[in-house]
């Protein structure tokens, strides 16, 4: 055995004697390389949660060095003092019967049995190499995440492409982040939200589009309620949701309707000359081509198309114009739709032609989703080269390739295949190991039953979680248990580009390893340790990827180290080297410049498509998924360990249909109901509400049923599965 294995296995062994302070309390174990001062028992560290993209920074409470509590942090500039209910529960979830403490193999009876690291490690290394070795280098894949830290993310990515030979990898940052990436390159030149929390409390007109904020990301939505200008706040969402019914103008539209109807504010907003000209003529490129586009979105055309009536339209559109501060938000309502890059680009044009951008309390901004996301987006190695950059371009490949000290040649020239290519190439026999990390398929994949049938095909599924209990890991032929937040140290990106630290409060239970560690493990029994050598803690990948960053809009490479990001409330990328880097609120385009060539943003159009899946008689309801509650995260590996959440969610799927429907199908509150599509047929409780308008209804995505009913369709520039539209039919259960 190796010397790395071993030392790594004598951490896993010596810890799964009796937890004591000496052994806890290791120099390097204890979050930024820092033992706490022994003769402090009661002491406090912070750090930022590990749910939502929001990033707050919660005070972790220790008792002789180990978490007992947490409260959120004062001083932080993102939540000051705030927290949501998972926020608050964040160490609750760690313990639980359902972590997963020892690695699981599945036996020849079918049953997933306890095995040694060594034989975990090995058996792996075996399976996928004999599979490599039968079928290519491109067999194996991996599916990686939004929610483990930026270092951890870059040496998956590192680890299996440069390492292992994989060419495809891709991350459930393509369910939710992917429309907005596309949208952002092609308009702006990179991957680039331009905002700063500030801008919610700045505004004095702000608009959310297909955002439940107050819900999903509520600490957001409490910067908001700090604007001391009362500000106009507009919400386009199909549902009345919680959010909306705190909104001074709540645009009910029909679903996937958003493009043509800001088409048609666009038009208006031209017709009237309330465009900046100055703006659009320094810092733009395609608005006579756009102005010109736009004049068949008439009142008339926008009116049926979105259901709004023309007051409604033009209401909004004086609103824009009279705003001095305007600021645009999105969240999933558009990310995740058929036409999702160019409805994000029709808010992109709103922002450019009224010139709100690059001020205070402005900007076109696209609302991330997990802890990590931004992470993921720039330095997981997946749909693009570490730091931004591009696998198809040979000097960005010779670039990383010096900063890495690696032979050029094993960095690929050709992207990744997208997520669902990659479950196309599994259906098809090309790929045939997968390595899932930190993510579960099974249950937030689109089309459910199909993209089960797909992982049973794999000959080789590895599932790397936290939880041994996840629908995903159930299926997996070996499962290697996680270390979770709280157990681990790295960086997280937040939604406003701000990089936050996490450290390590308390143990993994049992064996369980931090993906960093298992990452190692995995390198060393490849054969290509070597390659990592200097990969050898989260905190000098930090330095890695800093020098990988240099002279991207993303550059980090000013900020020293986790020290100083800690000790500055986080930091906002770019802070380019010489740069001082802890101004608090930063927010990009303040000169009016962006990162094309021409240093100019693009306007971008196209003609809005119908819905690929029609309501008909069969199925005549449009069924909208998203988020059920503050206290409910994804699929529920985590939220469902705390009894204090639980407490706030429902026990059942709920179904929300309108009043009047519920009526005509002779549907009473909270009576089970069967919700079909040409899918599958799912049970729920009805929920009989005016929130939703006649002809639609929602499903939480927690429960693991509502994505056996979504119609697996994708948007054709970011490939992201369009969530929210599919027909449905709904009935009494009988
Ligand atoms: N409590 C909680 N918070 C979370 C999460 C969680 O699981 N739980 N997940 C996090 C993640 S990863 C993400 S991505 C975010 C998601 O955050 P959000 O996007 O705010 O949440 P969703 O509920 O998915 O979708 C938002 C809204 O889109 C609306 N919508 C559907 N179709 C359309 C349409 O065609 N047009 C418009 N304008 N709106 C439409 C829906 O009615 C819904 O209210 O939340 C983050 N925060
Ligand atoms: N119908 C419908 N479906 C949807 C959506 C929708 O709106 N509607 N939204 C989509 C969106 S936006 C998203 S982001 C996805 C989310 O979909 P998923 O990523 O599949 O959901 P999570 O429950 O967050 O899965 C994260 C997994 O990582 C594990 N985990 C947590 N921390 C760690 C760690 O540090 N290391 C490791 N190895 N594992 C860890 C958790 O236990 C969990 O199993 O769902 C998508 N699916
Ligand atoms: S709002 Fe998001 S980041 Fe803040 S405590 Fe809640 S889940 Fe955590
Ligand atoms: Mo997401």
């Amino acid at each position: 055995m190796n010397a790395l294995l071993q030392s790594v296995l004598d951490i896993v062994h010596q810890r799964s004697g009796p937890l004591t302070r000496e052994l806890l309390l290791e120099p390097g174990e204890f979050g930024l390389g820092q033992v706490p001062s022994k003769s402090k028992p009661n002491s406090t560290t912070d750090m930022v949660c590990g749910y939502c993209a929001t990033g707050c920074s919660l005070r972790v409470h220790l008792q002789d060095d180990v978490a007992t509590n947490l409260t959120p942090a004062t001083e932080y500039p993102v939540n000051l003092g705030m927290a949501c209910p998972k926020g608050w529960e964040a160490l609750t979830v760690l313990n639980s019967p359902e972590r997963a403490t020892t690695p699981l193999l599945r036996d020849e009876a079918g049953r997933l049995r306890p095995v040694p690291w060594e034989q975990a490690i090995s058996t792996f290394v075996d399976r996928f190499g004999q599979i490599q070795a039968a079928h290519g280098a491109e067999s194996v894949a991996f599916l990686s995440t939004g929610q483990m830290p930026t270092e951890e993310m870059a040496f998956l990515g590192a680890l299996a492409k440069f390492g292992m030979g994989m060419l495809h990898g891709d991350g459930n940052t393509r369910q939710c982040m992917a429309t907005a990436v596309v949208a952002y390159k092609q308009a702006f030149g990179f991957d680039a939200p331009p905002y700063t929390y500030a801008d919610f409390e700045e505004s004095d007109v702000i608009v959310l589009v297909g955002s439940n904020l107050c819900l999903t990301h509520p600490i957001m939505w409490e910067r908001v309620m700090r604007n001391p200008h009362s500000p106009e706040i507009i919400v386009i969402d199909p549902r009345m949701t919680e959010t909306a019914m705190n909104a001074t103008q709540h645009l009910a539209l029909t679903p996937k309707s958003d493009q043509s109807m800001f088409y048609g504010i666009a038009r208006i907003l031209i017709e009237q000359g309330w465009v900046n000209s100055e703006y659009i003529d320094q810092s733009t490129t395609g608005f006579d081509e756009f102005a010109k586009f736009v004049t068949q979105f008439t009142d008339e055309r926008v009116a049926t198309e979105s259901g709004l009536s023309v007051e409604q339209i033009h209401r909004f559109a004086r609103t824009i114009h009279e705003g001095e501060r305007v600021s645009f938000w999105w969240t999933m309502g558009v990310n995740q739709s058929h036409q999702g890059v160019r409805t994000a680009q029709a808010i992109i044009n709103l922002a450019l032609m009224t010139g709100n951008i690059g001020r205070p309390g402005t900007g076109a901004n696209s609302i991330t989703g997990q802890c990590n996301a931004m992470g993921s987006r720039l330095f997981s190695n997946t749909t693009n080269l570490l730091g931004g950059h591009d696998f198809t371009n040979p000097d960005h490949r010779e670039k990383i390739a010096k900063v890495l000290d690696i032979d050029v040649s094993r960095i690929p020239s050709e992207n990744s295949l997208p997520y669902h290519k990659i479950m196309e190439g599994i259906l098809r026999g090309k790929i045939k190991g997968l390595w899932v990390i930190c993510t579960n398929p099974a249950h937030s994949w689109i089309n459910q039953k199909q993209c089960r049938d797909i992982l049973e095909r794999l000959d080789f599924l590895v599932v790397q979680d936290m939880y041994h209990s996840t629908e995903t890991a159930q299926m997996a032929d070996l499962v290697l248990p996680a270390a979770g937040w709280g157990e681990k140290e790295g960086t997280f990106i937040n939604s406003e580009r701000r990089i936050g630290v996490i450290k390590k409060v308390r143990r993994a239970p049992g064996e369980a390893l931090s993906d960093f560690n298992i990452f190692r493990l995995v390198a060393n029994a490849w054969g290509c340790g070597d390659l990592f050598a200097e990969w050898s803690s989260p905190a000098a990948v930090f330095q890695i990827l800093k020098r990988c960053s240099l002279g991207q809009p993303c550059d980090i490479s000013g900020i020293d180290g986790y020290q100083q990001i800690d000790a500055a409330g986080g930091i906002q990328w770019p802070v380019t080297t010489g740069r001082d880097p802890v101004e608090q609120e930063r927010r990009l385009f303040e000169d009016g410049r962006f990162y094309h060539a021409d240093g100019r943003a693009k306007f971008l159009f196209d003609e809005p498509r119908s819905l690929p899946e029609q309501t008909n008689e069969r199925y005549p309801f449009l069924l909208l998924t998203g988020r059920g509650s503050a206290s409910q995260w994804h699929t529920q590996t985590r939220t469902k360990q705390s009894a204090v959440l639980r407490k706030l969610y429902p026990e059942n799927l709920i179904l929300e249909l309108n009043r009047g429907d519920a009526d005509s199908l002779g549907i009473r509150p909270n009576e089970s109901v069967w919700i079909e599509s040409q899918r599958g047929r799912i049970m729920a409780k009805a929920f009989p509400t005016n929130a939703v308008q006649r002809g639609q209804v929602f499903l939480p995505m927690h429960e693991e049923a509502t994505n056996e009913l979504t119609f697996a369709v994708f948007d054709p520039y970011s490939h992201q599965p369009a969530y929210k539209s599919c027909a449905v039919g709904v009935s009494r259960f009988t």
